[in-house]
């Protein structure tokens, strides 16, 4: 049974005030809110077994420890990953990628290519950018077509010999589309020996995800955006390729004996996992997992797909607004522009005046505003809290937003 007002009487936040009005939050591609069951954890670490991990004898070091690997088991349950300590705890997607990509680098040779996509996030653009100065390699973009769908006919000419990772998002941030990843990791599979990494950073929140299933090498997610906490994040990496992979940062916890004259490296997952982790943060990730799982996979996807059908109809009934990536397959995100009504944080400002937060702006992706040849959108996203009263309260808005701006 799926019970919206039980699922909203889980997050406190939901019934703050906003400029004097109830709070509406649909920016929940930039972070969702936490349940009182994540916040809870959280705060019981914090209050009951503080101690630093892996490091101590003393009964509190252990059960902080047993706390964090239970969560990493949770975690790799919740992916489908074969083996825990496939499961890297990281800050978010960001330093997930860069990690791959610096960890990379004695792998690339000059005019080796690495292709991502149109509808990266910066996160998987910039890392990348970065290897090809290091190593003289050459990033290829998958092109997409007006409708915001990539064109992966392209892969079956540019896969080859030099194609040395593959680095694709499964849903974009700014437009909320669904890119087709089996298709892309079948055809990486089958024309190249290159890695292939995921940025699952709006999907891990969605879908259910089965990294054995999709065949990929790495999958990186961010908590926050999943109903955990702020600074927390998974690099899943297959056994072989992280085993494949140099060291990131040096320091506490990776090594396995360390001296002046040579150090050798930790295994798996401690290799990647540099000085003091953020131990309540990654318990309260695992509660987090829990929350989803509790809702249901099926039940969540239902819900979001549902009020994003609903918002899409209500919003086109407003004249002269336009949605980027109508066409497309999507989840989750709406993201919009209203004909003449100037930049697209006019009507975020206005909404906000309303209790309603939506992001406005690039949304961290220049290259898809430039291609859609415009400054940013309003963006409103979805989380398995919000209502269809929400979403009529948001239409309302931006209608005001048209008559005070157009
Ligand atoms: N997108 C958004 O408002 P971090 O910041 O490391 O948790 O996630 C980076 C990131 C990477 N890839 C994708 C597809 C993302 O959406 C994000 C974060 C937020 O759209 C903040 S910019």
């Amino acid at each position: 049974m799926f019970d919206i007002n039980h699922i909203r009487a889980q997050f406190p936040i939901l019934n703050e005030e906003v400029n004097g009005k109830p709070l509406v939050y649909l920016d929940n591609a930039a972070t969702s809110q936490k349940p009182i069951s994540v916040l809870n954890a959280w705060e019981e670490y914090y209050k009951t077994i503080n101690a630093n991990v892996h490091r101590g004898i003393h009964t509190l070091s252990q059960l902080a420890t047993e706390a964090m690997e239970l969560s990493r088991q949770k975690i790799q349950r919740f992916i489908n990953a074969q083996h825990d300590y496939e499961v890297i705890f990281t800050k978010g997607t960001t330093e997930g990628i860069n990690l791959v990509a610096y960890a990379l680098t004695n792998q690339i040779k000059p005019n080796d290519e690495i292709i991502i996509s149109y509808l990266e996030h910066h996160s998987n653009i910039v890392p990348w950018q970065m290897l090809c100065e290091r190593t003289g390699a050459k990033l290829r973009v998958i092109p997409m077509d007006k409708s915001g769908i990539l064109q992966i006919d392209v892969l079956e000419e540019w896969l080859g010999e030099k194609t040395k990772i593959v680095a694709v998002n499964q849903v974009s941030n700014a437009l909320g589309i669904v890119n087709p990843i089996e298709e892309i990791i079948e055809k990486t599979r089958r024309l190249s020996n290159a890695y292939v990494l995921i940025d699952g950073a709006q999907s891990a929140p969605h879908f259910k995800i089965d990294v054995q299933k999709l065949d990929c090498d790495f999958f990186v997610f961010s908590g926050h955006k999943m109903y955990g906490p702020m600074g927390t994040g998974i690099l899943y990496g297959k056994e072989s390729a992280l085993e494949n992979l140099q060291a990131f940062h040096g320091g506490g916890e990776m090594i396995a004996v360390c001296s002046f004259e040579k150090t050798t490296y930790a295994g798996l997952p401690f290799k990647f996992e540099a000085g003091t982790p953020n131990v309540g943060g990654n318990i309260a990730l695992g509660a987090a997992v829990d929350f989803i799982e509790n809702i249901g996979h099926e039940n969540l996807q239902n819900h979001e797909n549902d009020l994003l059908n609903y918002a899409q109809k209500k919003l086109l009934e407003i004249d002269g607004l336009k949605i980027y990536g109508e066409k497309a397959d999507r989840t989750g995100v709406v993201s919009f522009n209203l004909e003449g009504a100037g930049i697209a944080s006019d009507t975020g400002m206005i909404l906000d005046k309303l209790g309603i937060a939506v992001r406005t702006g690039h949304h961290c992706t220049q290259p898809i505003m430039d291609f859609f040849n415009i400054a940013g959108t309003v963006r409103a996203s979805f989380a398995v809290y919000n209502t269809f009263e929400e979403i009529d309260i948001l239409t309302e808005g931006v209608k005001k937003a048209q008559r005070m701006l157009v």
